[in-house]
């Protein structure tokens, strides 16, 4: 291959106008961008070379890269491509326009049934397409959650993934709400800690707190173990009975996505519930 044909096929930060800030991290920025050719509205994730080298990630990082370049799916946010130079890796990635689900959250308090519904639905066919090739998302939270222009979940940040079934250790960091119990006891773990955590985001979606929240990370770590956790007065039957089987200490005894999609809780509130995987995504622009 000559070498006019490799450089015609790499991307640069050239063939892109940058935007505004959407969002930052330890590891880099995300800027709103757009293609100069196409006039291609895409989020543009940076990430410093010597940072990620510094912290041992560039494993996790390939990894990441790997995993998103094979799924396909309307809830979860497409890694169009990558690039980078001598400093940075630059991630090209589908732009969510209306932004973050935990802001969405923290602005409303909490959802109301029928979209807490929605909402659980389209992260059940997120994650059933996620098992169905093996991937394990591991970090199910409204902050790795974003929504798309016609209101729809999108699942991001596969940087914790891995692919199924796994004993791998990580270093917990950040809040430790979602972590199953098999996850804090260090013990080998499946896709079904994946259920555990679709169980605390419900709870979250409709309460506006995670279940096992408390002031001392210990007290919730024992909250956890112990399954420890209230429903206030205004959650349904049906909607306690569905986070009931999800949060099931014994990882095999959860409820099933296939059997979570049919429950009352979500079918009172979705007509039709058709499982459709590959879509082709639409620009916000
Ligand atoms: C999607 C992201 C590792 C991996 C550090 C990572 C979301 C990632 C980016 C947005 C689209 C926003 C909007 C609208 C508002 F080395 N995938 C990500 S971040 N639209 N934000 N995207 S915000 F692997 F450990 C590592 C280290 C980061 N990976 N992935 O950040």
């Amino acid at each position: 291959m000559s070498n006019a044909e490799v450089t015609s096929t790499t991307m640069s930060i050239k063939d892109f106008e940058i935007g505004k800030p959407l969002g930052k991290g330890k590891f880099g920025h995300v800027y709103l961008a757009r293609t100069r050719k196409e006039e291609f509205l895409v989020a543009l994730k940076v990430l410093h070379k010597a940072q990620l080298i510094k912290d041992d990630m560039a494993h996790q990082l390939r990894r990441e890269i790997e995993i998103q370049a094979n799924l396909n799916h309307k809830n979860i946010l497409k890694m169009y491509t990558y690039f980078y130079d001598e400093q940075r890796i630059f991630m090209v990635l589908e732009y969510a326009p209306r932004g973050e689900l935990y802001k969405s959250l923290t602005k409303a308090g909490r959802f109301d049934e029928p979209k807490s519904s929605t909402y659980a639905l389209q992260m059940v066919d997120a994650l059933e397409y996620c098992h169905q090739n093996d991937v394990i998302h591991r970090d199910i939270k409204p902050e790795n959650i974003l929504i798309g222009y016609n209101h729809e979940l999108k699942i991001s940040d596969f940087g914790w993934s891995v692919h199924a079934p796994s004993s791998k250790r990580k270093t917990l960091c950040g809040t430790i709400d979602y972590l199953p119990p098999e996850m804090l006891n260090h013990q080998t773990y499946d896709k079904n800690v994946d259920l555990w955590c679709l169980g605390v985001l419900v709870y979250e979606f409709l309460v506006g707190k995670p279940p096992f929240e408390s002031a001392e990370t210990a007290t919730t770590y024992q909250k956890i173990k112990a399954v420890e956790f209230e429903y206030p007065d205004y959650v349904s039957s049906e909607a306690r009975d569905f986070i009931s089987k999800l949060l099931v200490f014994t990882p095999s005894e959860r409820m099933p996505l296939a059997v979570a999609r049919g429950h009352p809780f979500i079918t009172k509130h979705n007509s039709s519930n058709d499982n459709n995987t590959t879509t082709t995504t639409t620009n916000g622009n």
